[in-house]
């Protein structure tokens, strides 16, 4: 790490940034922090010395003012900028561990930028982004996985994306992490005391390959959380693709409970695909309608149909929809063995209410087609969802359809928000990386290798494991991390 980036990085000038959206609010606040920013504020402050001598965790009221000017007129005083509410808080009982302060004020941008430009005035800078809760890392105020699940939390789309990271928060992964690390220096110990008394040595390693075994299958498991993890944080993204009228925007407006799409009974309404989020049971979607597919002279409509293949192809999830009451034609079946390759499609029947009550002529002409498949699939290992008939007139069918969506994008206990899932993909090569350690543990076990490699393999687990909490960190990582942070985290 060269001098100039070592500073950057432990530096404690007072830094200052808005924590809460830029735009008209009643409030906003801002955040300030770092050696003397308390004091430094008191001069711009209505009440200097009741600022500069409040003790931590203390609110005071007054206005922010310019900073005096000694060359004018002492008589004239200075403009009142704004009234105020500032939180105080003491070094090292802060969110940075350093001397801060929040600024509650009026929310207008045009009061801000006055009261960053007295911040200015007295000497402070704009702080980077992340910088707040880089300062809290670095001041042993939190750990990695900690200053990771902030900006996790403040992007949660979902209740259950939101209490996944707030248990990353309270230091669940880091939980994890440590005892994982402790279970590893019990084995290194174990390494050790046979190196140091080569002549207790009954001429084979004395390590638990139960317990080395039980860890690697642990952090493999924590690793494979991040396919979970990856959609709570990102959301996934679904298709909706069929012929043309199969009822995809139908569909559309009601998973949404909104009339978003243009819905008509002629063929080839939808052209240019349309986007919306939603939340499906705590799962973060982001759900595209696109064009139907059939045969066609127009151009126009040709994009569209191309531009729905490419989706296709680039989605989590494909719901495929066929109308049940006319069921299925050679392309539908293709298409739908293709994507069932790829492990990416749903098939849902619509138009459920045209069936006669007790009949489904359409369906079961698919009960036939998927006998076919599943034996292919399970050669293939895929996991296949069973058909969802639904109607979206009635509504009927819509909870299994939610049902299989959720089973299908986060398989097994996802509610539990106790769970202790990543999200991360620096944790999931971190923790893949241990695992590969391990396995090389349980190799030179097996062949008989000398202990003093099998500790090099013990000691690289550990460090893999403490790259994640952050004990070895390098300054590389941390950039890219706080970097992509709001401003004001
Ligand atoms: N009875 C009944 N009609 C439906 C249902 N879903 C859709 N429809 C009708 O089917 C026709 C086509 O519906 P859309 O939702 O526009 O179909 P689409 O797949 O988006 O069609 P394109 O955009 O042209 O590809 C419309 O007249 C809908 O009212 C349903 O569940 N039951
Ligand atoms: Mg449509």
């Amino acid at each position: 790490m060269d001098m100039k980036h070592q500073s950057v990085l432990e530096s404690h000038d007072p830094i200052y940034a808005l924590a809460t959206p830029y735009g008209r609010s009643a409030l906003a606040v801002l955040r300030i922090s770092g050696e003397g920013c308390v004091e430094a504020l008191a001069t711009a402050f209505s009440r200097p010395a009741a600022l500069s001598d409040c003790t931590g965790n203390t609110l005071i009221y007054g206005h922010i003012h310019e900073v005096p000017d000694n060359s004018r007129d002492r008589n004239v005083a200075a403009r009142i900028i704004d009234e105020v509410m500032l939180a105080v808080y003491r070094a090292p009982k802060s969110y940075t561990g350093e001397d801060s302060v929040e600024v509650m004020c009026h929310g207008s941008p045009a009061g801000i930028e006055l009261i960053f430009g007295v911040l200015a005035d007295l000497g402070m800078r704009p702080a980077e982004a992340g910088e707040f809760t880089r300062r809290a890392f670095l001041g042993g105020k939190l750990d990695l996985t900690q200053a990771e699940a902030i900006q996790e939390l403040v992007e949660a789309e979902t209740g259950t994306a939101h209490a996944l990271a707030l248990n990353r928060l309270s230091g669940g992964l880091s939980r994890r992490i440590e005892s994982a690390k402790q279970r590893l220096l019990d084995l290194m110990a174990a390494v050790a005391i046979q190196l140091d008394y080569p002549e207790e040595d009954t001429g084979h390693v004395e390590l638990p390959g139960s317990e080395v075994e039980e860890l690697r299958a642990e952090l493999q498991m924590l690793a494979d959380s991040f396919r979970i993890g990856r959609v709570f944080r990102e959301g996934a993204s679904i298709a909706l693709a069929g012929r043309t009228n199969a009822g995809k925007s139908s569909l559309f407006n009601l998973l949404l409970r909104e009339d978003r799409a243009i819905v008509s009974a002629e063929a080839g309404t939808t052209r240019d695909y349309l986007e919306a989020r939603l939340d499906i049971e705590g799962v973060p979607v982001r759900l595209i309608d696109t064009a139907g597919l059939r045969l066609s002279e127009s151009a126009i409509e040709s994009e569209g149909m191309r531009r729905s293949r490419q989706l296709m192809e680039n989605v989590d999830l494909v719901l495929y929809l066929v109308d049940a009451s006319e069921g299925m034609n050679d392309e539908d079946q293709g298409l739908i063995a293709e994507l069932e390759a790829a492990g990416r499609c749903v098939v849902v029947y619509t138009k459920r209410d045209l069936l006669p009550s007790g009949h489904s002529p359409g369906v079961a002409s698919l009960v036939g087609h998927s006998a076919d498949q599943s034996a292919g699939q399970q050669r293939a290992g895929q996991q296949r969802a069973e058909p969802v008939l639904l109607s979206s007139v009635s509504g009927e069918g819509l909870g299994d359809l939610h049902a299989v969506l959720v089973q299908r994008l986060v398989p097994g206990e996802h509610t539990d928000t106790e769970a202790v899932v990543i999200d991360s993909r620096r944790h999931r090569d971190l923790l893949l990386g241990a695992v590969a350690a391990l396995e090389q543990v349980q190799s030179g076990l097996s062949a008989g290798t000398a202990l003093d490699l099998v500790a090099v393999d013990l000691q690289e687990a550990l460090q893999s494991l403490g790259e994640i909490t952050g004990e070895v960190a390098s300054s590389e990582i941390l950039e890219r991390m706080f970097g992509s942070f709001c401003v004001g985290k």
